[in-house]
């Protein structure tokens, strides 16, 4: 497809996004590198394990050691392997976490992009890089659904806010600098290898344990909120597409239907033949199987936020006509995914097996 191998750095390549993303590239030709955190880089056995599921070792790609926040370090890192996209998905994603560590989420979310877009200035590389920069459909915040690029942002959480002050830099320094700088606005996207504390693969874990008999009960908090859940593989080839455009913009990336915690619940179990019933108001309620009357799910006050954001729900008209971009997975395909593959990973786990391929 191309002349010469291109070369592209990846800042987040140990998350769910990073791992497919990754893949995705080397498969199309790419010399991938990858900006990993100490403490991922410390504990392979965890902070790695995507990439090694994936199959993608040393061998594949390159992997660096740093931080996103550590300006100069990252400066030297662009300046030593010049690539021709930098996509940067590091980021503190857990908007709840958000609320407990926001000067750190400024930090990593906002002043690693600031670091990356002035690298890029700082090394005369404004024509000769593409980059794109991993913006969330959180910053709507409470803007009424259906969102899209026009709709003003409200963004409920400090995690929302500094995504919005480093898209904000993005546009700015496309419009000051020229520089080919993207915003994918993403709404949530899930796959089998989400982190284990967001909602969706929260409920498909745990589905699994009870069904497999080592889990008794599901607690979760807000179970009325609506989010456009979509499978992060199909996102990955969105934030490749908006590369390949002329001239740089920024895009919504969402499958167009909202679903609410409570059926995530409701399709997760019904994977597994189980039929949720509710009971019961807020803290109180409570989720039993229909046949049997078991307790499946309970409420915990703990988790809900000092803000939450009620109705997510994305218009990616844009990326369809200019990306030509559809998704492949919507929202039963993309549970059914997930509850098949935490089955898959217990029974493995309980053959003495892990499922992430560790190569000593
Ligand atoms: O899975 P969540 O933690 O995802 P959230 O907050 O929507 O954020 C994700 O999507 C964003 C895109 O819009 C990304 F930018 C961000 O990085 C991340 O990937 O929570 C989804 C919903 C929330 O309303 C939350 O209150 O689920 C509700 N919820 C209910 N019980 C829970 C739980 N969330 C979590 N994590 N854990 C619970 O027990």
């Amino acid at each position: 497809m191309f002349g010469a191998k291109k070369t592209a750095l990846i800042t987040g390549i140990a998350g769910q996004d990073g791992g497919y993303l990754a893949e995705f590239l080397i498969r199309k030709g790419y010399k991938v590198h990858g900006l990993v955190r100490w403490d991922s880089y410390m504990d392979p056995a965890d902070g790695l394990k995507r990439l090694e599921a994936l199959g993608l070792t040393d061998a594949a790609l390159t992997l660096h050691q740093g931080d996103v926040t550590d300006a100069q370090a990252v400066t030297a890192l662009i300046k030593a392997i010049k690539p021709d996209e930098i996509y940067n998905l590091a980021a503190l994603s857990h908007v709840a976490v958000s609320f407990k560590t926001p000067a750190v989420t400024m930090e990593i979310n906002t002043k690693g992009t600031l670091a990356i877009l002035e690298a890029i200035r700082i090394l005369d590389m404004e024509k000769s890089v593409r980059m794109y920069q991993a913006s969330s459909s959180e910053m709507f915040g409470s803007a009424p659904a259906p969102q899209d690029e026009n709709t003003p942002f409200q963004p409920c959480s400090p995690y929302g806010v500094a995504k919005l002050a480093a898209y904000w830099l993005v546009k700015t320094y496309r419009d000051a600098y020229g520089i080919h700088a993207s915003n994918g606005i993403l709404f949530n996207h899930e796959s089998p290898a989400r982190g284990e504390d967001f909602v969706t693969r929260k409920i498909t874990k745990a589905v699994a344990a009870i069904e497999g008999g080592s889990r008794e009960v599901l607690t979760l908090g807000n179970l009325e909120s609506m989010r456009d859940w979509g499978h992060a593989r199909d996102y990955v080839e969105g934030m490749w597409l908006m590369l390949r455009q002329e001239k740089a913009d920024d895009y919504v990336l969402a499958t167009g239907q909202a679903h609410s915690v409570r059926e995530f619940v409701e399709r997760a179990f019904a994977q597994i033949g189980t039929t949720v019933v509710w009971s019961g108001q807020g803290v109180e309620e409570t989720g039993r199987d229909k046949r049997t009357g078991r307790l499946l799910v309970s409420i915990d006050p703990a988790l809900f936020r000092p803000k939450e954001v009620n109705h997510l729900l994305g218009n990616a008209r844009k990326a369809q006509d200019a990306l030509n971009w559809l998704p492949k997975y919507y929202f039963d395909d993309l549970v059914a995914d997930m509850v098949n593959a935490d089955r898959a990973l217990l029974w493995r786990e309980a053959g003495g097996d892990s499922v992430w391929k560790m190569t000593g």
